[in-house]
């Protein structure tokens, strides 16, 4: 799965949070981000849902210059509980989890190099930040990550892992949210992308599949590449109950016995928004 940092670097604390040290920014990295931030904002107006925006405002996220957590923590925690930590890159799920059950997000405290705005590999502070902490501000999808966190660590017991980790990727990470005015975006890995924010909901090639519990554990992903695939929810309240109501134990059993999906595959029990033409060339390797 993610390839985490094998061992906690020097520095980090037991619970793997480092300083953000938001002073030793320099000038350079600060303009990344105006930059990547004032490129989305145009992008996202009428394709990104409504609570993202919502979010973006009410925590007064920086237009300019590299958010202070502390600052941004202050703002969300009187919101919904959340605060956010500094993290050295990837770290092991347990600890992942660990924060998440505590409604700690983690960021990455790096931002991308001037020549790399659009490909990268491991989540830096943009994607972190500006990806996914908008919609912690919203009280049921804040509820819904923490509930992911204490799945994980359940799941660790049960070694299913690989199959919560698609959830996930195809919800916070890749989710599409149907609204009144038509289908937009909520996943981070989409938001803070400028290629795929628009490939997600206007390109011919992937498919979007109406959200199923089941059929999302069961699908492979891209990690490589823009997704072959997008589930579609309704609202946050229907994915917060499918996943905190779900019973894993017996589900876990029975996704041991079906099969995994191809990350392009339509079913003909699947529920059909856009049959993807999959004509965009993708890269070699699969996710
Ligand atoms: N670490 N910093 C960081 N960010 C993540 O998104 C992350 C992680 N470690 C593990 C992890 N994600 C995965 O376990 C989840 O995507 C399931
Ligand atoms: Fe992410």
């Amino acid at each position: 799965m993610t390839a985490s940092l094998a061992k906690r670097p020097p520095g980090a604390a037991p619970d793997w949070t480092i300083p953000q040290a938001w002073n030793s920014y320099s000038a350079e990295e600060h303009a990344v981000w105006d930059k990547l931030y004032a490129r989305q904002i145009e992008l996202l107006k009428g394709r990104a849902s409504a609570p993202f925006l919502r979010g973006l405002e009410n925590l007064r996220m920086s237009r300019s210059g590299i958010p202070d957590f502390e600052e941004l923590s202050d703002r969300l925690q009187k919101l919904t509980g959340w605060r956010v930590v500094a993290v050295p890159g990837l770290v092991p799920d347990e600890v992942f989890f660990e924060h998440l059950a505590n409604r700690r997000f983690v960021a990455g405290r790096f931002i991308r190099k001037p020549d790399q705005l659009d490909y990268l590999e491991e989540p830096d502070v943009f994607h972190d930040l500006f990806g996914h902490v908008p919609l912690l501000s919203d009280p049921v999808f804040a509820d819904y990550m923490q509930a992911y966190g204490l799945g994980g660590l359940r799941a660790i017991t049960f070694h299913s892992l690989q199959k919560l980790a698609r959830l996930y990727w195809y919800t916070v990470e890749f989710g599409l949210i149907r609204e009144q005015s038509g289908l937009k975006l909520y996943g981070a890995g989409i938001l803070s992308s400028f290629g795929e924010s628009v490939f997600a909901l206007e390109s011919n090639s992937p498919n979007r599949i109406l959200f199923d519990l089941e059929r999302v554990m069961r699908t492979r992903y891209r990690i490589d590449d823009y997704q072959q695939s997008y589930f579609v929810i309704d609202s946050f309240k229907e994915l917060l109950h499918q996943t905190a109501d779900a019973d894993f134990a017996p589900l876990y059993d029975r996704l041991e016995h079906l099969g995994d999906i191809a990350p392009d595959a339509v079913l003909a029990s699947d529920q059909v928004l856009h049959r993807g033409l999959q004509n965009r060339v993708y890269s070699g390797t699969k996710g």
